[in-house]
């Protein structure tokens, strides 16, 4: 958009001047007082507020050139060569002014020398029009490499991608493959970008940001701060690098993390001239402080052999001429001010130089056909391509260094890298882009005594559960699970008391498995990336669903199926009015029952969905204890499938209605005691205990699952505690009822749910007294009937011997009344026995002590 409005402004500009002027052919080129004078024409940039104003430094060069050429007799005998320059303050509008003003104005020009690569662009591009070489003695940009849009431009600067391939040389000697890039929004600095990335893209370089920037560059300095940038590529003219600089001081871009590549053509001291007159918010300090350590790479302007050049003088004559020069410009030389340009002025020395040695060869060439340089107008394409040709070939040992023009008209030049080093340019090294040949003198000197890294090295810290934390819980596991072990032990071995065998034992023993898998499963929730590789991770999530799962069917199933026989059996009683009961294979096939279903669940889990390793990723923290440039990302191994919230709802809320429906049962049938099943109240307390714990631990574990020691802890202590209570509950009783009555007999009433049975014992031992007693009264009566039934008889049949038949119906009916009372007796004693014995029957009350009182007194009324 700026370019095409720059294009658009030259074409109104041209028009403008073809319209005010008229058409450059039409102009009258003739000379007539000085007629020995080859005129050039000069644009230079000095007194400009951006960009390159190095024509400050570069017009005092060339009009030493100017001088010397003219006192050379050997070159363009019987002419001299003069220059008519103005200012363009590098603003390309202003250079396409002056160059008009110079080209319409008198005398006829024979070439045009430019410099700053807006200014070059403008008027190479308009030169071509008036069949005009241009000589830029200060453009680096690498779109004037194009021959097609630029065919009459030469330039003794070297293009601004010389610069790239010594880039990529050093960010390969140091080891960076990750860049970002600054630049300022100019077609030279754009252009540069486009071939930097082209080679980093080959030398295998991530270019991780590309900010650009008009005038204020704060938020692009901001972003390469967002982007983690280390290593900085900035192009941009001197006033925005004074700026740059201060914003890098400002956002803390720089130090030992930072590396910074600067162009070199600034002067020594840029970024710490003109602070206060471009309101530069930074103070010089400030600015030396973000400028330490930067690099530079140049291309070579001064000849670094000390070699008499084409001018007869070294580099260093040169210097001492220029800065002399420079002094009676009132430049504070001897103070090491330079002025903008100092680093090109060998540039525009040669440039005056080339253009003495093209035209001395034309005008060679000239001669031989008759004519002449002066005769040159700007319809005059012949001469202009004499022109051309001769330059294109012109090839001398100047001041910069060999000069000669690639078939683009690029300058061919060393570069060379400088390092700030203390507040000073260091000279590193050359590099040779022809030969690949880098030149080193190991006097880089980084803050921190480090290479810098091009990033932050961030280090992958997995995030373990604390090792003490497991030892702990799986010792506590190991001592649940030998207790665990011990109780089935304990419940085989008495599984014939009558306590035990009450109890349901395959239940308790069922019971004691899930809890020896759940306290095992605590173990598998503490195994992660400590203990396990993360290829065997999957596995140790598998085992810890399925063991868990499973222990808990089982520890709980068995529980839950306790107490919901207790349920079945008084409800069922009270409907009935009979006592039921107990079948075993009922409560086994309601633990089976579950643990199919949680198989089912599980398989279609596992092999559908499989649990994975999933990371969970934490904000990057800094090292605790380390200078070096790093950060830790914390990470965190989960269990996960990829619709892991659809499994764990299937199962939790399967799982969640059991708990529930066993805490109503339990709630149902807390003061219901059945011979049948003695422990169900503790059961039931045991229920309580699970359902509570898990309805408060499965939610608080998924709030705290990224603190990996509080969300095992509690799992663990969840587990634990339910294994040990439960454990507590169903067990505790039986073993002390175990250890209090050593004898099985007593255990015949015992009911764990009925607490102290002593009473029931004394009434139970009196009623066996009495029975006793009634037996031995009702045998005495019996055989006192059998002697009256004798009598009886033995009357009946001296009667009979004496009577009529009618007598034995009246025996008959005397007997029946006693066989009565008898036989009461007898019904009544029975079912007495029958309840002692067997003590069966759902009751509210202890049955025994209701049932035996209620014997009792039908005993003792027999
Ligand atoms: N070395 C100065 C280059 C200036 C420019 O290319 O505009």
């Amino acid at each position: 958009m700026r370019l095409n409005l720059l294009f658009l402004s030259i074409a109104v500009a041209v028009g403008l001047a073809v319209a005010v002027f008229g058409p450059p052919h039409m102009s009258n080129p003739l000379l007539t007082k000085d007629d020995n004078v080859l005129h050039i024409a000069g644009i230079f940039p000095i007194g400009g507020k951006g960009g390159w104003q190095g024509g400050q430094a570069c017009q005092p060069a060339a009009r030493l050139a100017l001088e010397d050429v003219n006192n050379r007799t050997d070159l363009l005998p019987g002419f001299i060569l003069k220059l008519h320059w103005n200012d363009s303050e590098c603003e390309p509008g202003l250079g396409a002014s002056v160059m008009y003003n110079l080209l319409y104005n008198k005398p006829q020009k024979l070439m045009l020398l430019a410099g700053c690569s807006t200014v070059c662009t403008t008027v190479a591009e308009a030169a071509k029009m008036w069949n005009l070489v241009v000589l830029c003695y200060g453009a680096s940009s690498p779109a004037l490499s194009d021959r097609n849009r630029f065919p009459t431009l030469f330039r003794t600067h070297p293009s601004a991608t010389v610069h790239n391939p010594t880039r990529i040389k050093l960010m390969e000697k140091f080891g960076w493959s990750r860049v970002a890039i600054l630049q300022q929004a100019e077609e030279v600095f754009i252009s540069t970008v486009e071939d930097l990335e082209a080679r980093c893209k080959e030398a295998g370089i991530e270019i991780v940001t590309r900010q650009s920037f008009l005038s204020d560059p704060t938020d692009a300095v901001r972003n390469l701060r967002r982007q983690d940038a280390r290593v900085i590529v900035g192009l941009f003219y001197v006033v925005a690098a004074r700026r740059v600089l201060c914003e890098v001081y400002k956002h803390k871009l720089y130090g030992k993390s930072y590396v910074w590549f600067f162009i070199g053509w600034y002067e020594d001291d840029w970024f710490e001239q003109n602070l206060e007159k471009e309101k530069i918010n930074c103070t010089r300090e400030q600015m030396r402080i973000a400028a330490e350590g930067h690099l530079t790479t140049e291309a070579l302007m001064w000849n670094q052999n000390n070699q008499r050049t084409l001018s007869g003088m070294t580099s260093d004559d040169f210097r001492i001429r220029l800065n002399e020069a420079l002094k009676k410009e009132n430049y504070d030389i001897d103070n090491m001010r330079y002025p903008e340009g100092y680093q090109e002025a060998p540039l525009a020395y040669d440039a005056v130089w080339a253009v003495a040695l093209a035209f001395n060869k034309t005008m060679e060439k000239l001669d031989r056909v008759g004519k002449s340089l002066k005769n040159f107008t700007y319809t005059d394409k012949e001469t202009a391509d004499d022109i051309y040709s001769a330059i294109n070939s012109t090839q001398f040992l100047g001041v910069s260094g060999h000069v000669a023009f690639s078939s683009q008209g690029d300058r061919i030049a060393l570069t060379q890298i400088e390092q700030m080093i203390d507040g000073k340019y260091v000279l590193l090294g050359y590099y040779d882009t022809q030969s690949d040949n880098l030149t080193w003198n190991n006097k880089e000197k980084w803050i921190g005594g480090k290479v810098p890294q091009d990033r932050t090295i961030v280090r992958t810290v997995l995030r373990t559960v604390s090792l003490g934390l497991f030892i702990s819980m799986g010792t506590v596991s190991v001592v649940g699970i030998l207790w665990a072990i011990a109780l089935i032990v304990f419940n085989i071995l008495h599984r014939h008391r009558k306590v035990i065998e009450t109890s349901h034992p395959v239940c308790n023993t069922i019971m004691l498995v899930g809890v020896c898998l759940c306290l095992g499963s605590v173990f598998l929730l503490g195994l992660d990336g400590r203990f396990v590789e993360s290829e065997s991770y999957p596995a140790v999530c598998q085992a810890r669903a399925w063991i868990l799962t499973l222990g808990f069917t089982l520890g709980y199933g068995a529980m839950f199926s306790k107490v919901w026989r207790v349920h079945r059996l008084t409800t069922k009683s009270k409907q009935d009015g009979k006592v039921k009961k107990v079948e075993p294979w009922k409560l086994y096939w309601m633990v089976g029952g579950f643990l199919i279903v949680d198989i089912i669940l599980m398989l279609c889990w596992q092999i559908i969905d499989p649990l994975q390793r999933s990371i969970e990723i934490f904000p990057l923290e800094d090292p605790s204890s380390t200078d070096d440039d790093i950060k830790i990302r914390p990470e965190l191994e989960h269990c996960e499938s990829h619709h892991n919230n659809v499994w764990l709802g299937i199962l939790c809320g399967y799982k969640g209605l059991i708990l529930i429906f066993g805490l109503f049962l339990a709630y149902e049938t807390r003061s219901i005691k059945v011979k049948q099943i003695n422990d169900s109240r503790y059961v039931g307390m045991a229920i309580y205990n699970v359902v509570v714990l898990c309805l408060i631990t499965a939610p608080v574990i998924m709030v705290i699952a990224s603190q990996q020691d509080a969300s095992f802890a509690f799992e663990a202590l969840a587990i634990i505690f339910c294994c040990f209570l439960s454990m507590a509950l169903v067990f505790v009783p039986k073993i002390a009822e175990i250890i209090q009555h050593p004898r099985d007999k007593v255990e015949a009433k015992y009911n764990t749910d009925a607490g102290v049975s002593k009473e029931d014992e004394d009434r139970y031992h009196s009623l066996l007294a009495e029975n006793d007693e009634l037996q031995k009264l009702i045998s005495a009566k019996e055989e006192k009937i059998r002697i009256l039934k004798i009598k009886l008889q033995e009357r009946e049949s001296m009667k009979s011997s004496g009577t009529d038949g009618t007598a034995p119906s009246a025996a008959e009916g005397m007997n029946e009344p006693i066989c009565l009372g008898a036989g009461g007796v007898r019904n009544n004693l029975i079912p007495a026995r029958t309840y002692l014995g067997n003590a069966a029957g759902a009751q509210p009350e202890p049955a025994g002590r209701g049932m035996g009182a209620r014997n009792s007194a039908n005993l003792s009324s027999a």
